[in-house]
């Protein structure tokens, strides 16, 4: 597979111990080939297979097995409730689910990865275009939709990334970032089997996990900017990282003084990049080029930009005007499974992704993301979270008679999630309710991290929530 060749170029030669650690387990090359093939081999002609994607040697072995057996790899939130796996099971048609998992709710098989068995003698022929992955993201409203992700576009990304970071196989690639989203997966995971460089895993992305990294040779650092300010939190671990090649920040907007204190710690300007699960890294700046705080530099070779205005004109790239960002290029996944409305809303007449987030363009093709243009799309601590979903698993609880969800700045997570509830004439109801509600059914990343009971939520004249307000008034009286 050309997402792994890298990996399987590095297997069987000398040198290839330590190409993968994950907290203290750490397996060469060929090992994690080998344990991948012996069970790829059971799962082949499979439709689908759900993994229970905690940060383990496992998880990664289970998606290089998917990969091998030319079987759509499903990662789930190793923290997700029985509502949301429920959910991506079902939607997803995942046959069986791949490795260990602590849920006794799944009803399909489960094929162990110690399982022995004929070994795969060669990887499954797939085509370019064939899904690889089906990973899960929030919208505006309704349950997480399944993005339909090529080996392609992935191919396409780390490529990209390759030449904008000058990223090779002497790189030692160090992050602690979840398995079940494309930023730890693809880049962090599969962007490294593609380049054949060796990858540690810090199993949660701490300042500690970082700088211990950093001591034992780690040169690339990848994180969101909430881990980023973690690390500057701490100058001592954030100095360990001095040694590095280069530090990458994504998934949210990395405040401009953490840009200048990641700086003035490590001595490093961090490289900063933009996408969506949807497409990808789109957008990056680049090793050899401008690394300005709170811009997020050119597009990828492949990707091309435009923007869009509110009258649906294109706008010029001059610096100045706002617009509605849209991407087109190798990296855009293929759509949303089983859900070609929302695939054809997504995309314009002439094939550009919409991305929905709001940008401007300078004349130098400088890229600077404004905002998104929905209230209703929360980014906390690098997760995005639609505010529907959590308002559909709130309205669940006795006593909400009436419930919104918004994003408020917040330091840490850039933002936080905050819910609020009017409550029914007859009912009562308790904070540590609501957030452990949406925790266990949802995700624990999903949980309001606060609770507001208000006798009545502002309307407009149509009766629809401001949420815009809301967050205006909750961020004011914080
Ligand atoms: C607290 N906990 C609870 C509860 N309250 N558990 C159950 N019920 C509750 N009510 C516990 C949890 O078990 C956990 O415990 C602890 O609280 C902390 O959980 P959490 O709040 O989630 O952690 P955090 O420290 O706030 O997390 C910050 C983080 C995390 C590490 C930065 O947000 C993160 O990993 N973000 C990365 C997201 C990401 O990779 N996004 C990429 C999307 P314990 O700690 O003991 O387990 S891909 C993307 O965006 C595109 C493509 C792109 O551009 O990259
Ligand atoms: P996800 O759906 O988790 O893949 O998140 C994609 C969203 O993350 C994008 O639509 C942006 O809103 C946001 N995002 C990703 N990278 C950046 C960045 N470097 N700066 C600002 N926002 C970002």
């Amino acid at each position: 597979m050309d997402i792994l060749k890298g990996l399987l170029g590095r297997a069987g030669n000398h040198g290839d111990e330590g190409f993968l650690t994950v907290g203290e387990v750490s397996l060469s090359a060929t090992q994690l080939i080998e344990r991948a093939d012996a069970v790829a081999s059971r799962i082949r002609g499979a439709r689908a297979v759900g993994i229970c994607a905690n940060s383990s040697a496992d998880t990664v072995v289970s998606i290089v097995a998917a990969l091998r057996a030319g079987v759509a790899a499903v990662p789930i939130a190793a923290d997700s409730g029985p509502a949301e796996r429920a959910h991506v099971l079902c939607d997803s048609s995942a046959e069986a689910m791949l490795g260990d998992h602590p849920w006794d709710d799944v009803g399909i098989e489960s094929v162990s990865l110690d399982a022995t068995g004929s070994s795969l003698a060669h990887s499954t022929q797939h085509d370019l275009d064939d899904v690889a992955l089906i990973m899960y993201t929030s919208g505006t409203t309704g349950a997480p939709k399944g993005v339909l992700i090529p080996e392609r576009a992935m191919v396409a990304c780390v490529d990209g990334l390759a030449d904008a970071w000058q990223w090779t196989p002497e790189d030692h690639l160090a992050h602690g970032l979840p398995l079940f989203h494309v930023h730890g997966l693809v880049l962090g995971m599969l962007g490294s089997f593609r380049h054949g460089n060796p990858v540690t895993h810090t199993e949660r992305p701490t300042p500690e996990g970082y700088a211990h990294a950093a001591s034992k040779g780690a040169s690339l650092f990848f994180g969101v900017p909430t881990v980023w300010s973690r690390v500057c939190a701490e100058p001592t671990a954030a100095r360990a990282l001095a040694g590095a090649r280069a530090i990458v920040s994504g998934s949210a907007a990395l405040p401009v003084s953490v840009f200048h204190e990641l700086e003035s710690l490590t001595g490093l300007t961090p490289l900063e990049r933009y996408g969506m699960t949807e497409t990808m890294i789109t957008i990056s700046t680049r090793l050899d080029g401008d690394q300005r705080p709170g811009h997020v530099g050119l597009p990828l070779k492949g990707v091309e930009t435009r923007l869009r205005g509110d009258d649906g004109e294109l706008l010029e790239h001059d610096g100045v005007a706002i617009g509605t960002l849209e991407v087109r290029g190798t990296t855009v996944a293929s759509g949303y499974l089983g859900r070609p409305d929302a695939t054809a809303d997504a995309m314009t007449s002439d094939g550009w992704f919409i991305t929905g987030d709001s940008a401007v363009i300078g004349a130098d093709g400088m890229h600077r993301i404004v905002g998104r243009t929905s209230v209703d799309i929360i980014k906390s601590g690098g997760y995005k979270v639609g505010a529907g979903e959590v308002e559909a698993s709130i309205a669940e609880l006795p006593g909400v008679a009436e419930v919104a969800v918004v994003g408020v700045a917040d330091p840490d997570l850039g933002q936080r999630i905050e819910a609020v509830i009017v409550v029914d004439a007859q009912g009562s109801i308790k904070e540590a309710d609501v957030i452990d509600h949406v925790a266990n059914q949802l995700s624990i990343h999903k949980r309001p991290r606060r609770v507001h009971i208000v006798d009545e939520l502002p309307r407009n004249a149509l009766g629809k929530v401001q949420k815009a307000q809301l967050r205006s008034r909750l961020e004011e009286a914080q």
